[in-house]
């Protein structure tokens, strides 16, 4: 370990001045404190993806500390990185695996949970076929895990109906590069941030939740900062432009803009003519979305729409970033390809400063994204095409009949198909949808109709506590592989402690599990022992594809402080931009597609009733449903409970001021007890809360809806009442949230054509 410091720092860990140049990297530290090793690796929280130095002191985690070296965060880290190993010795670790054994879990031997979990799924395989077994899984696994797990699943249990919390989080951006570009993949690099022109934020509050991007755009001497968002985010502070529209009218903002290139004549035409189709199509359709229109659904008046096109136009490098503003929304795809429609349209795109980039959320969403079987195969692999499928199934070396053909079941249609009693046994990896997912006494009612539930996790979550056999898992900081982040940049994330207790790593659950599946584990993990295994089969497999592995070592990425793919023959150490005059589209004719996607108002609009707009989200402090979070002082003193932000207008109609509680109610549920913070951050008829707070679950009230293409829920706006000790019935009604002249007119046509795109896409 200590050669790996001496090669990424540059330091001489033999020569008597050690001592000297470990203080300057790591800051002076008492020698009674000072660590035994320090082990090189990244965060294992958010998708930016930092490189840090795990301090191991008496083989215990005692610190954390940013990689000055690496280009990602260049020494620093954010609240939660800065406190991670606190995060490993949490009394609230599982460290044993468990059964429920007369209504109540007691830790057993692996054998036993093993033994008592493999009988259960052959029986239902057995008695309703292997699709009865479902499983829901994560972007916080190692690349390598997650794609034994996909192996293990698909091949092993036969089971297509494999999804992830990623489906909540970046399966609107994947389902919308795959529509306008092909396929998936972020397509441009960090530097992107410090030498573009202008900077557009969608829906991304960076400020809070990717903070340590906030260097790279710092970095940028002449940058512009637009920030789109309903709310005035912290984010919003830094913006130059910030663009309050009302809810869920991003799709017909970036029409509207579209709209007004085109009429403009601010295109790029000899780029469209060369490397875009569907442009006429489009020019058609934006007949729809003239300026007045725009800015009567969008609240956003036409003269600052002129300018917001006009920056895409104006200035040679344009970057537009996005995150859950645009991909938690039922029209969450279409937006997505409306945002790379400008990028398109003005050739900005596969150049230094330009391009449609996705934000990812979970620390290797892109992993999972990329190694696949849930919505592609391995490599962004399309499902069904026989000679992919054969192609696969050679280079591992498996039958070909055992690969999917198709997707199976998303993650709301999972929950669905428990239900319906189609799907009887569930095995959740890594993810805690007792918090996290949406209409929660729907969810809670639909589990406990399992034959059996399997929850593989590192903490006693939420939903840990209703299964009835608990995998103890082993997490970061304990275990080894690689991590994706934002910007394609694959990092190395090393191993510094044993498991706790008799925890063990998501890989060796796996691999052991299978072995309780006659001859799976020799069909499909012969000779696998370390996560190392994985990641070559994982190069093999990736070879060739966008997302090009195989000219990575795990040494590579360890020197250059993580690699962007590919990585292969033609690019060594990796590529900055996706569509260079190198990497053509991934279409039939190596063109992108212009998409002419429709906005339609919300299914369940503000109402009498119902007349607020709940949007949801995240703080700087807490980490989703806080399993990680929660028993980290610092984190949890900061925030340590659920606070709605209520414009002055309503808080005087409710007649609370800051610190005072209201409920909320919505048709699923109601809500007590939230903290009142009175602020001018929303507009009037709109409050935020955010979701991490299992004692104020939000989730009970937001809305079963989801994108048609992706099956991403509608995090982001919910119709509820807000009851005050004063005024307990709530608000009045008062102004329709849909004004644009043709809304109503167009929704009907607009739900149509959504329809017919949801049957295209199944
Ligand atoms: N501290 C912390 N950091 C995190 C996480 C965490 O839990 N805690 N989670 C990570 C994960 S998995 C993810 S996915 C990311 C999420 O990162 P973000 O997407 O930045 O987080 P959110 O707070 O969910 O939502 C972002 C913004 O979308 C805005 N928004 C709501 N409705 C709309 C709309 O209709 N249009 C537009 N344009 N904007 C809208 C909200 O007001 C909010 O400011 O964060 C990652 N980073
Ligand atoms: N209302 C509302 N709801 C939302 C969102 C929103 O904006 N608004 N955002 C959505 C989004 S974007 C996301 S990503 C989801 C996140 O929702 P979840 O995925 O439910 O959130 P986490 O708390 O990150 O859950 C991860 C689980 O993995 C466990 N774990 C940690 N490390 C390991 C490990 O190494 N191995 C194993 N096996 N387990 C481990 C943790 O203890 C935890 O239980 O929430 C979604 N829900
Ligand atoms: S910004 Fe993200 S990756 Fe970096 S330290 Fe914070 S949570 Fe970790
Ligand atoms: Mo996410």
């Amino acid at each position: 370990m200590i050669d790996k410091v001496k090669n990424f720092l540059g330091l001489d860990i033999k020569a008597k001045k050690y001592a000297l140049s470990e203080d300057k990297v790591f800051g002076k530290i008492a020698d009674e404190r000072k660590p035994d090793k320090w082990v090189f690796s990244t965060c294992g929280y958010c998708g930016v993806g930092c490189g840090l130095y795990i301090g191991v002191k008496d083989g215990k985690a005692v610190y954390t500390k940013g990689n000055p070296k690496h280009f990602v965060n260049m020494g620093t880290l954010c609240p939660k990185g800065l406190s991670e190993h606190q995060m490993i010795n949490s009394p609230e670790r599982v460290t044993e695996p468990m059964l429920r054994k007369e209504g109540k879990l007691e830790p057993v031997s692996w054998d036993e949970a093993y033994s008592k979990t493999a009988e259960t799924f052959k029986r239902i395989a057995k008695e309703h076929g292997p699709k009865a077994v479902g499983i829901i899984s994560t972007g916080q696994l190692l690349t390598e895990e997650f794609y034994t797990l996909g192996k293990f699943v698909q091949l092993g249990l036969g089971t297509n109906n494999f999804d992830g919390n990623t489906t909540l989080c970046m399966a609107s951006a994947v389902a919308g590069y795959k529509q306008s570009l092909g396929s998936d993949g972020p397509v441009g690099s960090y530097e992107d941030f410090s030498v573009a022109d202008v900077v557009v934020l969608v829906g991304a509050n960076i400020a809070d939740n990717h903070p340590i991007l906030m260097l790279h755009l710092n970095k940028n001497p002449n940058k512009k900062v637009i920030v789109v968002d309903p709310r005035r985010s912290k984010t919003s502070q830094i913006a130059d432009i910030f663009v309050p529209l009302k809810a869920r009218t991003d799709l017909a903002l970036f029409n509207g803009l579209a709209y007004m290139l085109i009429e403009q004549g601010w295109i790029d035409e000899a780029y469209i003519k060369e490397k875009v189709n569907g442009f006429s199509e489009l020019k058609k359709h934006l007949e729809n979305y003239p300026p007045q229109e725009v800015a009567n659904i969008t609240g956003i008046d036409v003269k600052t729409l002129y300018e917001l096109a006009r920056q895409y136009a104006a200035n040679d490098k344009v970057t537009t970033a996005w995150t859950m503003g645009v991909n938690q929304s039922a029209m969450g795809t279409d937006t997505v390809s409306a945002i790379t429609n400008l990028h398109l349209l003005t050739g900005k795109i596969g150049k230094p400063g330009c391009g449609p980039f996705s934000i990812t959320g979970q620390c290797n969403a892109m992993g999972t994204r990329e190694s696949g079987f849930t919505s592609s195969l391995p490599g962004y692999r399309p499902y069904g095409d026989p000679a992919v499928t054969q192609e696969y199934a050679d280079i591992v070396g498996v039958p070909v009949d055992r690969v999917p053909t198709e997707r199976g079941y998303k993650y709301a249609e999972i929950i669905d198909a428990i239900e319906r009693g189609e799907i009887k046994a569930l095995w959740i990896v890594a993810t805690n949808p007792l918090v996290s997912f949406v209409d929660q006494e729907k969810l809670r009612k639909t589990l406990a109709k399992l034959d059996l539930l399997v929850v593989q996790d590192a903490f006693m979550g939420d939903t840990a506590q209703i299964a009835d056999v608990v995998f103890a898992a082993a997490t970061w900081g304990e275990k080894e592989g690689t991590y994706t982040n934002s910007e394609r940049r694959v990092n190395r994330a090393n191993k510094a402690v044993e498991p706790l207790g008799n925890a063990k790593s998501d890989f060796d659950i796996v691999v052991e599990f299978s072995r309780y599946f006659d001859g799976m584990d020799t069909l499909l993990f012969e000779g696998w022992k370390t996560p190392g295994d994985a990641f070559e089969e994982w190069k093999r497999v990736s070879a060739g594809q966008l997302c090009d592995y195989s000219g990575m070592t795990y040494e590579l990425l360890e020197e250059e402080g993580g690699v962007q793919w590919p990585c292969n023959a033609q690019f060594p150490k990796g590529t900055k931009r996706l569509y260079t005059e190198e990497i053509p589209f991934r279409t039939g004719d190596g063109k992108a597609k212009l998409v002419s996607a429709e906005w339609m108002p919300m299914k369940e609009p503000v109402r009498a009733g119902f007349p607020v707009m709940l949007n949801t989200g995240r703080t700087v402090e807490q980490w989703h449903t806080r399993t990680k979070t929660r028993s980290i002082d610092i984190l949890d003193q900061l925030a340590p409970e659920a606070w709605v932000e209520l414009h002055p207008e309503d808080a005087k109609t409710l007649q609370v001021r800051s610190g005072d509680r209201i409920a909320l109610s919505s048709p699923r549920g109601r809500v007590e007890d939230v903290v009142v913070k009175v602020t001018q951050t929303m507009r009037p008829g709109n409050v935020f809360v955010p979701f991490h707070f299992n004692t104020q679950l939000v989730n009970t009230l937001t809305q079963p809806e989801f994108d048609p293409i992706s099956g991403e829920p509608n995090y982001k706006q919910t119709a509820v009442q807000l009851h005050s000790q004063n005024v307990p019935e709530g608000i009045a009604m008062q102004e329709t949230e849909i004004s644009g002249a043709l809304a109503h007119e167009r929704c009907d046509k607009a739900r149509e054509y959504r329809y017919e795109k949801t049957k295209e896409a199944r």
